[in-house]
């Protein structure tokens, strides 16, 4: 599909997957524009070819106005950090349910949402597929699931919209700085300044790590589907896993590492975090056979990207 003179709007353009989104969508021609609150996001990311607007989803005006005239959405912007959601869940459903909910009725083109495996909640079996049970067991979950069920209840008459299960997406530009941040992002800039690593549990957990770069492959191959095709669009209604399929425990994120390095890491152990599932490992084959993705990434080239950056 042609993007040049495609107007995009990027919700939460300035986080760490909606920059990289940003930037993608301006080498492909369009004119994006990016809304951030800046909360978690920060606007040096923002490419400085993107219109930056400051405000918030949640500001009926504000989405008034970024809607008007637009080709597409990809509605990114979110409270994504777990802790923060438990801790003013007030705040967090406005953001992550409500808002998203106004955009999905307000929006007159086609909307791409970035929901999240959290829906899952503890997986009763693995390979997750998009079958599985909803069962979220916090707030951040039980707002993105919510967003995920109005998106999959959408008939054929309703606005194209599409949603995007993300498993544990990590890459370039990732903040390490709070402790639950990607456990990527955070493992690399302790390697890079030669502190300890903490492992919360034995390090057997297993986690589905996607490459941010595939993350964007996804969601804009769903964009394009939307554009073209509207509500026959095989992704029209519908939700994805965007993950490998293959989990890997920490212990081996840490060896990893160390073969990228040529070096040990010191690996201290702690007690399991509160909340913490054990293992998660999504299966990617509906968007494989729906919309022709495929993983380009695998986790030593992602990693040793990010060590050698
Ligand atoms: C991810 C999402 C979270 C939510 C959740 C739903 C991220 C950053 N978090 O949480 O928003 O969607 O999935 O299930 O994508 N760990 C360590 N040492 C560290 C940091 C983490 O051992 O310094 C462990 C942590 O206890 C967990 C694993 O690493 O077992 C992954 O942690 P995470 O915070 O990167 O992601 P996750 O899957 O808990």
């Amino acid at each position: 599909m042609d993007w040049q003179s495609k107007q995009v709007l990027v919700t939460g353009g300035a986080g760490f997957i909606g920059s990289h989104l940003s930037a993608k969508l301006l080498e492909l021609g369009a004119d994006v524009t990016v809304l951030d609150d800046c909360s978690a996001g920060d606007p040096v990311k923002v490419p400085s070819e993107a219109h930056f607007i400051e405000g918030c989803i949640t500001d009926s005006t504000t989405r008034a106005s970024v809607l008007d005239e637009v080709d597409v959405v990809f509605h990114l912007a979110a409270i994504a950090s777990v802790p923060l959601c438990e801790a003013d869940p007030e705040r967090s459903d406005q953001v992550n349910r409500q808002a998203s909910l106004e955009i999905l009725q307000e929006a007159s083109c086609p909307i791409v949402f970035a929901s999240s495996a959290a829906i899952y909640g503890e997986p009763v079996s693995i390979p997750i597929n998009e079958n599985h049970p909803i069962a979220p067991v916090g707030h951040y979950g039980g707002q993105k699931a919510d967003v995920d069920n109005a998106i999959n209840s959408l008939d054929k008459d309703s606005n194209p919209a599409v949603a995007l299960r993300f498993f544990n997406v990590f890459g370039q530009g990732q903040d390490p700085s709070s402790q639950y941040s990607g456990v990527l992002s955070i493992f690399i800039d302790r390697a890079s300044t030669n502190s300890p690593i903490t492992i919360f549990g034995d390090g057997e957990q297993t986690r589905d790590f996607i490459h941010v770069s595939d993350v964007i492959a996804a969601l804009i191959k769903c964009g394009e589907s939307l554009i073209e095709q509207g509500t026959s669009s095989p992704a029209h209604g519908e939700s994805f896993n965007v993950c490998t399929g293959h989990p890997v425990t920490l212990n081996q994120v840490v060896k990893v590492i160390e073969d990228c390095l040529g070096e040990k890491l010191e690996v201290g152990y702690q007690q399991v975090r509160e909340g913490d599932i054990k293992h998660s490992s999504g299966d990617s084959s509906k968007l494989q056979q729906k919309l022709d993705w495929s993983q380009n990434i695998q986790l030593s080239e992602g990693l040793s990207d990010l060590i050698s950056n």
